[in-house]
């Protein structure tokens, strides 16, 4: 790559240092399958904290379910930097799965795509229970830890591009 390619790159192609210091953080929670996404809202917190986020701007909703995350998104994006998704999916034996994190996900990404607000995917699918235990324990690797640190990373990315 030469010097004059690089002036046209807007971003990083490495994973940027995370300043969420100002950010007003919204945290929709599905209150189904409760003790995972309590979890998951432990991990996010942490992540939003630990990267210079307010306590004060993280605003938690609860909603029943996956399935109902994306209609709370559309409601909350005009009015923070970063909407973030906790549920948790778990197989199980019937269809039902499919159509709750399915709906779940491309409402997310509509929401996102028509409100400009970043929405973040922090929903765990799963075949069992004990998958979303282990993807919502302690530490960095807890998935509403990661979603904090997509929802920080996309709304400074948005905020540093051009406007049209
Ligand atoms: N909601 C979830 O968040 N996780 C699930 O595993 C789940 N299952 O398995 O059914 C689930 N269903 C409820 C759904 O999100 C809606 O709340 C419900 O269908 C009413 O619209």
């Amino acid at each position: 790559m030469t010097s004059s390619d690089q002036k046209t790159e807007l971003s990083t192609g490495h994973k940027p240092a995370l300043d969420g210091s100002g950010l007003h953080v919204a945290v929709v929670c599905g209150r189904f399958n409760d003790v995972i996404t309590n979890a998951l809202l432990d991990g996010c917190r942490q992540g939003l904290r630990a990267h210079g986020v307010d306590a004060a701007d993280i605003d938690v909703v609860w909603a029943p379910g996956a399935f109902e995350l994306p209609l709370v998104a559309k409601h909350l994006a005009a009015q923070f930097d970063a909407v973030v998704l906790l549920g948790a999916v778990v197989r199980g034996d019937t269809p039902h799965f499919d159509f709750v994190a399915g709906e779940c996900a491309a409402g997310a990404a509509r929401v996102a795509l028509d409100s400009g607000t970043p929405v973040v995917f922090g929903v765990l699918t799963t075949d069992t229970v004990a998958q979303a235990e282990e993807r919502s324990g302690p530490g960095p690797s807890n998935k509403g830890y990661e979603a904090a640190e997509t929802a920080i990373e996309m709304a400074t990315l948005l905020r540093s591009l051009p406007s049209r």
